[in-house]
């Protein structure tokens, strides 16, 4: 009997084995295989119709997965076993990747189509000449709300969503930096803040907003939006527009106390098996009927110039998405506030959470 076990036990741990290796070498020959790129963005922030297209352009093949923000995709990238060829991080995000050497530079004289984006968006201070990354999208946080559901209730602060009017009625995007970011902005404070005694005033702030809040979600905070199963929501600019496309009742304010501005660039992680597909793929992107395209399907803002010129007029003279200069001068963009003080805000963030009722 013990050797009948003994024999099925071994037959299961080298199937098991067999397996295992089988799926390793089916992967590593997709992944770095010359012929593959492997890409890796935010979730719903590409028109999938362009990696057809991309594919049948060029002869490749592109294995695409997502993420929900940028702490998730470097804790990825930099546990390793990934081989992206090309990433979407924002600002801080790029910055600290950089710092830490996990991005390649990129080959400028492979991306002729940079010459599309606005020099606004290039040089800027978190990766000046561009060495490492590439303009995608830009855009806010701000609130989106159903005047509809709400008795024609409006917003122009952040400290409106503090009404006991709202209880259970708000959702917010899941963020460490947003999230702690607008209860900073709410009491006037830098989003950039490293005070400890303000920081820990912005989650005391944010743990009294727990009762109004209905839920802290991902993606589907559009579907809830435009189903009217909220009314309120603190969320990315474009994913604002693209829900307003589907539910006119809806309206999006950057508040008054201001908000963050930011901007999502390509980068090449250093772990890139296809550098070359890497660059084709960014120049695709920047070409300004591609980027015209993916800018109308996603609701992102364009850093594209080119593309612009192909938007439709009331598209780039919307100033809740492409704000004035006024606006803009309300805005900070995150900075890179080194690996403890970033980790910091995600603790400060998961102790906020764990009030939830
Ligand atoms: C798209 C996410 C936008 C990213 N769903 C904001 N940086």
């Amino acid at each position: 009997m013990r050797k009948l076990v003994n024999a099925f036990l071994a037959i299961f741990v080298i199937s098991f084995l067999l397996i295992l290796l089988v799926n390793y070498l089916n992967k590593s020959e997709g992944y770095s295989g010359g012929n593959t790129i492997t890409v890796y963005n935010w979730g719903d922030y590409i028109d999938p119709e362009l990696l057809d297209r991309f594919e049948e352009e060029t002869g490749m093949k592109v294995i695409y997965e997502t993420f929900d923000s940028n702490e998730a995709m470097m804790t990825k990238i930099q546990q390793g076993g990934t081989f992206y060829d090309v990433a979407v991080p924002s600002e801080y995000a790029i910055e600290k990747m950089k710092e830490e050497g996990q991005l390649l530079k990129v080959d400028h004289s492979k991306i002729p189509n940079l010459k599309n984006i606005d020099e606004r968006f290039l040089d800027l201070p978190f990766d000046p000449g561009n060495e490492y990354s590439v303009p995608y999208f830009w855009g806010t946080v701000g609130i989106v709300y159903n005047p509809k559901l709400l008795d024609g209730m409006e917003f122009h602060s952040w400290n409106d969503l503090w009404n006991e009017e709202l209880k259970n009625e708000i959702l917010l995007v899941d963020g460490a930096r947003e999230v702690i970011g607008f209860g900073l902005n709410s009491l006037h404070y830098s989003l950039n803040e490293t005070d400890n005694d303000k920081l820990q005033e912005a989650k005391e702030k944010l743990v009294a907003l727990q009762p109004n809040i209905k839920a802290i979600v991902g993606d589907e905070i559009k579907m809830l939006m435009v189903n009217e199963e909220a009314s309120v929501g603190v969320v990315w600019s474009g994913d604002a527009a693209d829900m307003m496309w589907e539910n006119e009742n809806l309206d999006y304010v950057v508040p008054e106390e201001g908000s963050n501005l930011w901007f999502d660039n390509m980068v090449i992680p250093k772990t890139a098996k296809n550098v070359e597909g890497a660059h084709k793929f960014i120049n695709f992107m920047l070409d300004a009927e591609v980027a015209a395209q993916n800018t109308d399907y996603v609701g992102y803002s364009t850093p594209n110039r080119e593309a612009m010129k192909l938007l439709p007029e009331e598209t780039i003279s919307d100033e809740r998405f492409y704000p004035s200069p006024e606006l803009t001068e309300r805005l900070e963009v995150y900075e890179n506030l080194g690996k403890k003080m970033l980790a910091y805000y995600n603790d400060l963030y998961l102790e906020f959470k764990m009030h939830r009722k």
